[in-house]
């Protein structure tokens, strides 16, 4: 049945869906990869240019977008769309400035310990050609943080142009680096620097299999946020949902190409029902082509209880958890692992893609289990501050050293040693 899941009988049967997930296949495209990365890092701009002709089939006259373009873009794209992303923006913005990363600095026997919060002073977003919500998701969580300089790559499309939204994102942001470069070369100009690219500190923003890798290859160089891989969304329902909703939720993520869709209830009715319900709406959607490619890595998965379900999504950590349940706010607690996590049927994850606050940039392939949603933190660095008392250091120095040599590392314990011995505090030598 065309839209049909793979059926999975309880926690005990769910190995296959845990096994299905790889995460991005980086090897099959290493040397392809690599070898951009040193063309762009050797022949910075007129890499660009050539790679650009090879992959995106357009000779550019500029890489930069220029000045004029972005006022064009205003006129062409609807009013009501520019609205919508102000909306968008405004609502990241609000969320992200619940989020302070604060300094503090706390009395220590007459010294003072505490943390310093400095923004990353670059950073570059890679925004897929058609994603311009990306773009908010990316740039607005780094404005909070303090960052100054932003700089955009985006693939051009066949005219040479960037999409007019991308345009239009960026300067309701009030960001006016944009360059007109996408795949694995962006990634290589934003981390190495080029003639027209000026290197950035951290590399932020999805793309496709080259992209990511591309980003894995230069990290070290440039900070990353993440490897972000192909979209999931684990729908937990019981029987006090709607089929449709359901259906529509996996469906909404299906149509990311790559994607994983999995549904996890208690209701055997349901379960049957969402199944019919796919197939239904798959007919009608102009994406149904990738999204029932999607459904077919997808998965249905019967299970006894609501906790059990919990359990199936902590075991999976997908990148959305979607708690279509009678009490959403009950199951919470035993969530453990999930890049975000949305409550209700009034909350579908879709909605997350674009207004709802938080960004939509959520660790994928199972790395919920140790990451974050992209966030203000991401942007920032937490630099300690260290100014020890003489009173502290009599108590803290010989402890110290002592461990210095046991390590073998001797002019450590000497530098600590040559304070120990002066008559604190001041500083002439005893
Ligand atoms: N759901 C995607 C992001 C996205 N959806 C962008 C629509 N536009 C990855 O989580
Ligand atoms: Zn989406």
């Amino acid at each position: 049945m065309m839209g049909a899941m793979r059926v999975l009988h309880g926690l005990g049967e769910a190995a296959p869906l845990f096994a299905a997930r790889q995460g991005p296949d980086s090897a099959a495209h290493e040397e392809a990869v690599r070898a951009i990365l040193a063309r762009v890092r050797a022949e910075g701009d007129a890499a660009l240019f050539d790679l650009t002709e090879r992959f995106d089939g357009v000779r550019l006259g500029a890489l930069q977008v220029p000045e004029a373009a972005f006022a064009a873009a205003e006129r062409e794209v609807p009013a009501a769309l520019q609205d919508a992303m102000r909306l968008s923006a405004a609502r990241i913005r609000a969320f992200y400035e619940r989020q302070p990363q604060e300094g503090f600095l706390y009395p220590a026997e007459g010294g003072l310990l505490g943390q310093l919060v400095r923004p990353v002073t670059r950073v570059g977003v890679y925004a897929p050609a058609a994603l311009f919500s990306t773009l908010l998701m990316c740039a607005v969580p780094a404005q909070v943080a303090g960052v100054r300089e932003i700089a955009v790559a985006t693939p051009p499309r066949g005219d040479g142009r960037v999409a007019p939204e991308i345009l239009v994102a960026a300067r309701l942001l009030g960001l006016t680096e944009v360059y007109a470069v996408g795949g694995a070369q962006a990634i290589g100009a934003l981390a190495y620097g080029t003639e027209s690219v000026p290197r950035v500190d951290k590399i932020v923003g999805p793309g496709n299999a080259y992209v990511v890798l591309a980003k894995r290859l230069v990290f070290g160089e440039v900070g990353i946020e993440a490897l972000p891989g192909p979209t999931e969304t684990l729908v937990l329902a019981d029987e006090s949902a709607e089929a449709h909703h359901v259906a529509a939720d996996l469906l909404a993520q299906a149509e990311h190409a790559g994607a994983q869709p999995v549904f996890v209830t208690t209701s055997e009715a349901l379960l049957e029902a969402v199944q019919l319900e796919l197939t239904r709406q798959l007919v009608t959607l102009p994406t149904r082509e990738v999204a029932a490619a999607s459904l077919g890595r997808g998965y249905a998965v019967l299970v006894g209880t609501l906790e059990e379900g919990v359990e199936v999504a902590n075991r999976y950590a997908p990148e959305h958890l979607c708690l279509l349940v009678r009490d959403p706010w009950a199951v919470l607690p035993a969530v453990e692992h999930a890049g975000g996590v949305f409550l209700g049927a009034s909350s579908m994850e879709a909605l997350g893609d674009y207004a709802a606050g938080p960004s939509h940039v959520m660790p994928t392939g199972a790395t919920a289990r140790f990451s974050s949603a992209l966030n203000v933190r991401d942007f920032q660095k937490v630099i300690p501050l260290v100014n020890v008392s003489a009173e502290t250091l009599g108590r803290i120095g010989p402890a110290s050293a002592q461990m210095a040599r046991a390590e073998g590392l001797e002019a450590h314990a000497r530098a600590i040693e040559a304070r120990l011995k002066r008559d604190a505090p001041g500083d002439a030598p005893a």
